[in-house]
């Protein structure tokens, strides 16, 4: 038996549009990426919650108008943007929690720190 034309079309149409469904197109968040926006003076978000012993990309987006960095002392993490650069760093930690800050002077006294949940 020969499958008609309208039929493969459908076929066709159904693969396009379960492929769509599979790549991300409908927004939701990746659990392997986190998007961490610098400001003055604040990180958002400010806590961020990963998962443990599990490769994960942090990108730190500076869209305020000086530097600023994403710093963990525990691991010596310290990703590093200038002002309108967004720069991605992948760290894979223990399960903890952990304090962040901002390591350019004063930042951290002005209320760039955060916390790094990291489940287990
Ligand atoms: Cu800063």
């Amino acid at each position: 038996m020969k499958l008609r034309p309208a039929v493969l079309v459908l076929f066709a149409a159904l693969a396009l549009a379960l492929a769509a469904c599979g790549n991300g197109d409908d927004g939701a968040p990746d659990p392997g990426a986190v998007v961490v926006e610098a400001t003055e003076f604040a990180f958002d978000p400010a806590t961020v919650s990963i998962a443990a012993d599990t490769d994960t990309d942090i990108t730190l987006d500076n869209v305020g108008v000086v530097e600023h960095d994403w710093t963990i002392d525990e691991f010596d993490i310290q990703i590093y943007a200038e002002a309108g650069e967004a720069i991605t760093e992948t760290i894979n930690v223990p399960a903890g929690t952990y304090e962040i800050y901002c390591s350019i002077p004063g930042h951290r006294e002005a209320g760039m720190v955060g916390t790094l949940n990291v489940g287990s």
